[in-house]
């Protein structure tokens, strides 16, 4: 299966959602779109059930009522790859009425270390595993450090990825100190001269605070250890706990400030509209989606394919 093949059936739960709401009266998107603008409120609906949220949704029914002339269809998509630009410039394209050129972000870190953050069981230990295969298959050599010390095991989950991968991966002891395997693997890393680190971090301690002094702590000592680092902070997100996911997001933001956020699960849900709340309100690009277990299920992120996907529209050839 090609990439967007499997991103396209990945949403089909939230592509089933809104074509089975906004749909009722005809069989699909289609055709409530191509003239029956008093379906507008079962859009609306759809949309909100999505995870979309009240702002964007108001704003996407602005834009498709407006768009007179335009086929429907397009006028929604449209709309909806809107959303998911970063605020100030989706602010200027709604006020020019066109969308965007370029839908995708670039991926490549600003430096060389990059925190992945989130909380417990979102797939962060996962995602880090195939981003190391993304990257190694764009000729980076690549290593990972285990700084999960608090979970029974994820120094060994991560060990067998990096071993299956061929990355090397610097392991603390379970119980000690994750600050100290950050501060090892930077260290190590600009020694070797290695194109890109990724640091796994706990998902749970005993309490929440301890989380995020932990998670500044861990960033302190990579600054001390290679100063310019951590280039990136990204926090890994699973759809499936649509808004819930999305305050906790928040809470770490304001703690470790992000500057990119993974969805994982896309897969799994039919909440795949929470994507746009994740842009409109964390003000941080979404970089990659992940759309299954395996170290090849992930994608950059690229909001016209993923609308495209969402309405399962052929891609034109470019
Ligand atoms: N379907 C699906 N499953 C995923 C995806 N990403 C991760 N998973 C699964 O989610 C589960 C948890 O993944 P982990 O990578 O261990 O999550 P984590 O955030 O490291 O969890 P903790 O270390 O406990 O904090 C595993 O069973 C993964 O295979 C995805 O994109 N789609
Ligand atoms: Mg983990």
């Amino acid at each position: 299966m090609s990439w967007l093949e499997r991103l396209r059936s990945g949403l089909s739960k939230t592509r089933a959602q809104i074509n089975e709401t906004a749909g009722f009266m005809g069989n699909d998107v289609k055709d409530v779109f191509n003239n029956r603008l008093d379906t507008i409120e079962d859009l609306e609906y759809a949309l909100i059930a999505a995870d979309v949220g009240r702002a964007a949704t108001e704003e996407i029914l602005e834009d498709v009522r407006r768009s007179e002339g335009k086929n429907m269809q397009q006028a929604l998509m449209d709309a909806l790859t809107l959303q998911l630009e970063p605020n100030a410039s989706r602010a200027e394209f709604r006020k020019l009425g066109f969308a965007p050129q370029a839908s995708r972000v670039s991926v490549q870190p600003n430096g060389h270390v990059i925190m992945v953050i989130g909380v417990n069981g979102v797939g962060k230990t996962t995602t880090i595993a195939k981003l190391g295969q993304y990257y190694m298959g764009r000729g980076n050599s690549v290593m990972f450090a285990a700084g999960d010390t608090f979970r029974a095991a994820a120094g060994a989950q991560l060990g067998e990825w990096g071993d299956r991968l061929g990355v090397p991966v610097v392991q603390g002891t379970d119980g000690g100190d994750p600050a100290a395997v950050a501060y090892d693997a930077a260290t190590a890393r600009a020694a070797r001269g290695t194109d890109l680190l990724f640091v796994d971090t706990a998902g749970r301690l005993h309490n929440k605070h301890n989380l995020m002094e932990e998670l500044k702590k861990v960033r302190r000592v990579i600054e001390k250890a290679d100063p310019g680092e951590p280039a990136e902070v990204w926090l890994v997100l699973d759809a499936v706990t649509g808004q819930n996911g999305l305050q906790q997001a928040k809470k770490f933001h304001e703690s470790t400030p992000l500057t990119g956020v993974i969805v994982t699960k896309l897969d799994g849900t039919a909440k795949g509209g929470i994507l746009i709340p994740i842009v409109r309100e964390l003000g941080v690009p979404i970089k990659f989606i992940g759309v299954g277990e395996s170290a090849g299920d992930l994608q950059p992120f690229d909001s016209q394919e993923f609308v495209r996907a969402l309405f399962d529209v052929e891609v034109p050839k470019q």
